[in-house]
């Protein structure tokens, strides 16, 4: 009786502590599936043990009251057996009957006894499988919530990981957007420098203009007022209707072409049409361009002359005129034209008067084309020039040194100045547009 009693008791027993696994079993299977399938794994012989338990107490509750049962049917019996034997009655077949039923009884006993002992050790050997399977599945559980903790942990590990990464592609962010303002003030800078060289070199360029104005200037006057070539500059010119023709520049910057010049004695003036045509002399020295020259370059474009002149007291006065011109041979070089006058030597070319030189023919030695009714002033003079019926200037004179000579009015002379021979002389032209 003990033993059955225990048996349910142990089944009693057993039932909340799997239904807590089986609960265990349902919350882990919807956070995890694979504890899910674990579980089902688990609970399935459990539930087969549960199901033979349930089997057993139902054989044991039967062969309890078939025991009881018999228990108090052999009771019974033993009590009429008593009462027999205390009747002292014949009674010898009913004993015998009474005996052999007893035997078929204990037998019976001795069977259920043994199925008894049966199914406790079937009991036992389930018991021994719940206990495995318990141990087996705590092991599982175990195994699995470390498997869990070490998925957790590389969980953990990674999402460290991508943390640190997040951070880095943070810092990678915050350093390109950095970078990018670096860049960005870079290419303002940048801008800004490249404005300023640009104002600076625009202001360098004013400058460098201004100072090429002013070395212009510089060099201009230099030349104007110098009777020594810096550097004579020799180009060919073309001028419409004939060949191209060399022309003597101031200099390598200078668009004035220098066409007379008398700085000593050293050539003779005293010349004939032809070379007074041509030209003549030493282009550095003293010389003379050429009527024909002269005419060309001025026929097609307006011409501006400038006349230095330098006495041999060293001072200097220039005579500057708008438009200069010459006609051609058959006008005999007829100065066509000289303009406006401008300067501070006196305005002796266009007098006005009977001895102005505008719009004289040119004369020589050997060409008379002045108005002197009596001789070739060319010819007395010794020089080629725009003579009238007298002359305020001439720059073509001999070259004299201190002397005046009062009979022909001779060297080089600029009455308007005054009327000592000069030292030095020196006639430029240059297109007025220029
Ligand atoms: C310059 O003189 C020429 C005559 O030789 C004349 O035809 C021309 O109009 C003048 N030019 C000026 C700007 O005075
Ligand atoms: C009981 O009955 C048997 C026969 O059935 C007999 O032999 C025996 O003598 C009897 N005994 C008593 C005490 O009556």
């Amino acid at each position: 009786m003990k033993r059955v009693l225990s048996v349910i008791l142990l089944l009693l027993y057993m039932r909340p502590d799997s239904a807590t696994d089986v609960m265990s079993c349902a919350v882990s299977r919807e956070s995890n599936e694979d504890r899910g399938t674990f579980c089902f794994k688990v609970v399935k012989p459990l539930l087969q043990h549960f199901r033979i338990s349930a089997e057993s107490k139902e054989q044991f509750d039967r062969l309890q009251g078939k025991l009881q049962q018999l228990e108090a049917t052999i009771k019974s019996l033993a009590s009429k057996a008593n009462a027999n034997n205390e009747a002292s009655c014949n009674c010898s077949a009913d004993k015998l009957k009474a005996d052999e039923e007893t035997l078929r009884l204990q037998t019976e006993i001795t069977e259920l006894q043994t199925k008894l002992a049966a199914q406790q050790e079937a009991l036992q050997k389930s018991n021994q499988l719940k206990d495995s399977l318990m141990s087996e599945k705590d092991e599982r559980i175990v195994d699995f919530d470390k498997k869990l903790e070490a998925r957790v942990e590389a969980h953990k590990e990674t999402l460290k990981g991508t943390q640190q990464l997040q951070v880095k592609v943070n810092e990678l962010q915050t350093k390109i957007e950095e970078s990018d303002k670096l860049k960005d003030s870079l290419i303002t800078e940048k801008d800004k420098r490249i404005a300023d060289l640009k104002e600076q070199i625009s202001n360098n360029m004013n400058k460098n203009q201004q100072f090429e104005a002013k070395l212009i200037n510089f060099v201009e006057q230099a030349e104007l007022t110098s009777f020594v070539p810096y550097s004579i500059d020799i180009r060919t010119i073309r001028v419409p209707g004939t060949e191209p023709f060399k022309v003597p520049f101031a200099s390598k910057f200078s668009e004035w072409v220098v066409i007379q010049r008398r700085m000593d004695e050293y050539e003779e003036f005293g010349r004939d049409w032809e070379e007074y045509k041509h030209g003549f002399g030493d282009l550095r020295r003293n010389f003379w361009f050429g009527l024909e020259k002269l005419h060309l370059m001025t026929k097609f474009q307006p011409h501006e002359l400038y006349i230095l002149l330098e006495d041999f007291g060293n001072e200097k006065r220039y005579a500057r005129y708008t438009n200069f011109s010459v006609g051609n041979e058959a006008q005999a070089y007829e100065l066509l034209s000289v303009g406006e006058y401008s300067g501070d030597a006196g305005n002796a070319l266009d007098t006005a008067d009977d001895q102005t030189a505008k719009n004289m023919k040119f004369s020589t030695q050997d060409r008379d084309n002045d108005k002197n009714d009596v001789g070739n002033y060319a010819e007395q003079i010794r020089g080629g020039w725009w003579f009238n019926a007298g002359w305020h200037c001439n720059l073509n004179g001999p070259y004299e040194r201190n002397r005046f000579d009062e009979d022909y009015l001779r060297a080089i002379r600029w009455d308007k100045w005054h009327l000592n021979p000069l030292k030095s002389v020196q006639m430029l032209i240059r297109p007025t547009n220029k």
